[in-house]
């Protein structure tokens, strides 16, 4: 089996997916996509602006992660995504229906943030990547991509500074979720993809990392996307958010982690 995905280089659910193929051996043919024009190539070719998107050699094409890696499943049901008991597979389809429709959005956020006020630090993104223009054009187009996927995304000041209060109880979430063995167990799951990729992102920005790196979900992070793109110096997102974030009331409530 043959196929290619579209990916833009950094993003997290691209990489779950790739994770995805190489866990089940297969060969794809990866093509790079610039932030901001892949809306427009996507559109046309899948009918969806966003990636990843997948043309298997049968012809079918898909978009969404979470739609992808269940076609894989199908398509090759070893080794699989999910587990096959029951109850643990009921507990890791919500987990990685949280990283993709909670956790994605926050690092993804974030990200943009970062990079639309350090715009220099994007093509750290795209090592390793095949783009389609020349890599002296992408650079200078990379300040107003940030900020166009700041209004895209809706990553303003005040969504990240909420975002920042809220992190401690993803990551409070995650590292029980690694508690009970929904992630990070003996075989690689599809939660373990969403969250890690999610979670990896997080790792690249040097004002993030710190609150990351000592957790279990860190660890898992780490295990599962042992080399990603990109860095945003330490420094980039006010100093004051992390601050504010830390002495929040919400930063004052237990972590709603009862799983
Ligand atoms: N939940 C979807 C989201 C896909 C998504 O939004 N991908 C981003 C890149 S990480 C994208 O293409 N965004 C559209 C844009 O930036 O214009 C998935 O997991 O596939």
């Amino acid at each position: 089996m043959t196929m290619t995905l579209y990916v833009v280089p950094g993003s997290h659910p691209c990489a779950a997916v790739e994770r995805a193929l190489r866990v089940k051996a297969l060969p794809y043919e990866r093509v790079d996509l610039l932030p901001v024009a892949h809306n427009f190539v996507q559109r046309r070719r899948f009918g969806a602006g966003t990636v990843p998107g997948i043309v298997f050699d049968s012809g079918e094409k898909l978009t969404g992660s979470a739609a992808i890696l269940r076609r894989l499943d199908e398509l090759v049901p070893e080794p699989p995504l999910l587990p096959g008991d029951r109850l643990m597979r009921a507990e890791v389809v919500q987990a990685a229906r949280w990283g993709e429709e909670v956790l994605q959005p926050v690092a993804r956020r974030l990200v943009w943030a970062a990079l639309k006020r350090d715009s220099g630090a994007m093509m750290s993104y795209t090592e390793g990547a095949r783009l389609p223009v020349p890599r002296r054009l992408a650079a200078l187009a990379a300040g107003g991509v940030a900020a166009a996927e700041v209004r895209i995304h809706g990553a303003s000041d005040p969504d990240i500074r909420a975002d920042l209060v809220n992190l401690p109880h993803h990551l409070a979430r995650i590292d029980a979720w690694i508690d009970n063995s929904v992630l990070a167990g003996s075989a690689v799951n599809a939660a373990d993809l969403q969250i890690g990729a999610g979670v990896r992102l997080l790792l690249t920005l040097g004002d993030v990392e710190p609150l990351i790196a000592g957790r279990p979900a860190g660890a898992l992070a780490r295990r599962h996307f042992p080399e990603y793109p990109g860095h945003v110096p330490k420094g980039t997102l006010p100093a004051s958010w992390f601050r504010e974030a830390s002495t929040s009331v919400g930063a004052r409530l237990v972590p709603d982690v009862t799983l």
